[in-house]
């Protein structure tokens, strides 16, 4: 972008900005932003409750999006919310600009459109057809196919290896995810033949990627003036997938009933054709009575974090989850993290939700499911979502050592 350009979308930012501060006789903003510092964690477990968006937590400040009547409720019970700004004049700052209809803004068109992620998925499978088998777990809401990558030596063969499953996505916004599966792919198709760690694992495990599992989230949030901050998934007023799966669902405050809440958790376990097409891809992986898929990372953003089930509980043991069971998972868990500097813990010591994929993966297969929170660490708002696309390449080779010891731990 020149300097007359910037200072135009500079300009057109302020505009919006000063538009939607005060406009007059309009309702107040649906969606603000807002801080709440000092937080213990019965104290996050009342904000998810509430059914409002906790964007990220750092040093106990959590960020926050709530409706008036979300903050009314969570001020009433004496939980300081400092306010921040309203959402969507935030977002129009961040996604001012030039842009091609359906991309990303000008300047981070390095993020892949769900045309472009389709498009680089059949390259990676013409390009190395022996090591490769692209198919789709399902179909969205909205008819979009639930691309899957199949890497791994005689791609086209059920061979008797560990299967690793990575899914990213499942929260439309988080786009990085998105391209840290790419970058899987890319590695481990690349890769194959010269980069002798490479070679091994593609040769000894059979790795699963599911890059998006809400394309039509990710295209609805890209797909007006500017950025949507949009979470869920695009049927009806949208569910949040993250809390749709059949395991304790909605069971314990961690998720909401209300539709227009973002951690809508939707009227049934599974009624997300999303998050059914991927648990049908995993119950399908069941054969002679083994599970063969042995480990599993879904990828998120942000706050930098390892998580381990059970996060519909803050016990650290419960039914289906020894004390021996639970320490493997803080050993690899920290392993992993001491690998990329993200901070490891279970995933309640953040707040408690029902209904995520690592419970099911976990409380029905036993698959060793692990949720990474990605780049940006700190309380960056809405703003923490969208990160310069210049951040794609380091953010998401960051994590390939923690990827390779969890494919180690999936031998054994
Ligand atoms: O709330 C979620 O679904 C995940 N965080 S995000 O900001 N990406 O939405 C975290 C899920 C991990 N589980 C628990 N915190 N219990
Ligand atoms: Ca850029
Ligand atoms: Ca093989
Ligand atoms: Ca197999
Ligand atoms: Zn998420």
């Amino acid at each position: 972008m020149g300097t007359t350009r910037r200072m135009l979308a500079a300009a057109a930012a302020l505009l919006l900005l000063a538009g939607a501060a005060t406009p007059a006789g309009a309702q107040p903003p649906d969606r603000v932003l807002y801080e709440v510092r000092g937080t213990d964690s019965a104290q996050r477990d009342t904000i998810a409750r509430s059914g409002a968006d906790v964007l990220g937590v750092r040093d106990g400040t959590v960020t926050v999006v709530a409706s008036p009547a979300q903050a009314r409720e969570l001020r009433a019970g004496g939980l300081p919310l400092s306010e921040i700004g309203d959402v969507d004049a935030l977002l129009a700052e961040r996604g001012a600009g030039k842009r091609t209809a359906g991309d990303f803004p000008a300047g981070d068109e390095g993020y892949h459109t769900y045309a472009e992620l389709s498009e680089e998925l059949s390259a990676a499978a013409r390009e190395h057809p022996g090591i490769t088998r692209l198919s789709s777990v399902g179909t969205s809401a909205q008819g979009r196919a639930l691309h899957l990558l199949k890497i791994s030596d005689n791609a086209g063969t059920d061979e008797a290896e560990p299967e690793v499953l990575f899914t990213c996505n499942q929260h439309a916004r988080e786009h990085l995810t998105t391209e840290m599966c790419l970058h899987i792919v890319q590695r481990f198709t690349e890769g194959y033949g010269s980069d002798p760690a490479v070679t091994n694992f593609v040769d000894t495990r059979e790795i699963l990627v599911i890059p998006s599992v809400n394309p039509d989230g990710a295209e609805y949030d890209i797909a007006g003036g500017e950025y949507r901050g949009w979470r869920k998934n695009r049927q009806g007023a949208g569910t949040d997938l993250n809390r749709n799966w059949d395991y304790r669902w909605g069971c314990c405050g961690g998720s909401s009933g209300n539709p227009a809440s973002d951690t809508y958790r939707g009227p049934s376990p599974f009624s997300a054709p999303e998050t059914r097409a991927v648990a049908g891809f995993v119950d399908s992986r069941v054969v002679d009575g083994t599970q063969q898929i042995t480990a599993h990372i879904d990828f998120h953003t942000y706050s930098e974090l390892v998580l381990w089930p059970f996060g519909y509980t803050h016990d650290d043991t419960a039914e289906g989850m020894t004390a021996e069971e639970a320490q493997r998972f803080a050993e690899v868990g920290r392993k992993m993290a001491a690998s990329n500097g993200y901070t490891p813990q279970q995933s309640s010591d953040l707040y408690v939700t029902d209904g995520t994929v690592n419970d099911w993966m976990w409380g029905k297969h036993k698959i060793l499911s692990f949720t990474f929170e990605m780049y940006p660490r700190g309380a960056g708002g809405l703003d923490g979502f969208y990160p310069p696309d210049e951040q794609i390449a380091p953010q998401t080779a960051r994590n390939d050592e923690a990827v390779d010891i969890l494919l180690a731990e999936a031998g054994a």
